[in-house]
């Protein structure tokens, strides 16, 4: 039985992504679990750090029923976030630099102590600063945006830019949120906060999960994108896109 190269195989990914060329599925040809998944996806984030970008936090994915069916898939996934992929709320966003991008509306949560161990519910909110609505960027590496789970999360789970909006300190009745994501003032998605896993404080709880598991601190002023809560329309990237959030009241 031949061996996995992870070095070759986050080396591919990593191209993919600084030279924007779309790569076949890998797992039908190198059939790596998630496990192996995980490891990859850490080697080609190791590759950005060896460059100078820096961590700022992670994202997690999957965590909303609506994102699940639009890509086939049924598990939470994480992913790692640095300080390249992050854009200034209002920025303009040249999309010629991504291969097939997505928009998807999220929430963000910004910590204020050390993540270091598994945390409840309850005491997710007192380790936060404060919550943002935020726009992700979502470019799968992969032919057609095609992927199995495992290839997606080998893929830094299609991270690619963030865009945080106005940070707000009041981080509770996040439940039941309105949200819409507009492009050009016509609305694309509908939904509601609800839909992040019922509550997206409990992103929180899994990210802490999820960290634990993987030995990894998530150290104070860190991001945690709680996942998009509708499914996601395709961006042209023939055009620069201007970026705005917006908190949208009860629903
Ligand atoms: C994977 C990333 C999913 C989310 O918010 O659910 C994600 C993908 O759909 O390519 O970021
Ligand atoms: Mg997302």
């Amino acid at each position: 039985m031949s061996t996995l190269d992870i070095h070759a195989i986050s080396t591919a990914l990593d191209n993919a992504a600084r030279f924007q060329e779309e790569i076949d599925p890998l797992t039908p040809v190198h059939g790596f679990n998630l496990d192996d998944a995980y490891l990859i996806q850490r080697a080609s984030i190791a590759l950005r750090h060896a460059r100078g970008e820096l961590p700022v936090g992670i994202k997690l994915g999957f965590t909303s029923r609506a994102k699940m069916i639009q890509m086939g898939v049924d598990s939470l996934i994480w992913g790692l976030l640095t300080d390249a992929m992050l854009y200034e709320e209002g920025a303009v966003v040249d999309l010629s630099g991504f291969i097939h991008p997505r928009a998807e509306p999220e929430v963000c949560f910004l910590t204020k102590r050390d993540i270091d161990r598994p945390l409840t519910l309850l005491e997710a909110s007192s380790y936060l600063e404060g919550v943002a609505p935020a726009i992700e960027i979502i470019d799968s590496r992969y032919r057609n945006f095609k992927f199995t789970l495992e290839d997606v999360v080998a893929d830094n789970c299609s991270s690619a830019g963030l865009v945080v909006g106005a940070l707000s300190s009041n981080i509770t009745d996040l439940a039941n949120l309105g949200v819409a994501l507009r492009f050009n003032g016509k609305p694309m998605q509908i939904g509601s906060t609800g839909a992040i896993l019922g509550d997206p404080l409990r992103s929180v709880v899994q990210a802490s999960r999820l960290a634990a598991r993987a030995e990894m601190v998530l150290p104070a002023g860190s991001l945690i994108m709680a996942g998009a809560a509708t499914g996601c329309p395709s961006i042209d990237r023939r055009h620069a896109c201007q970026c705005r959030n917006q908190f949208l009241r009860a629903c």
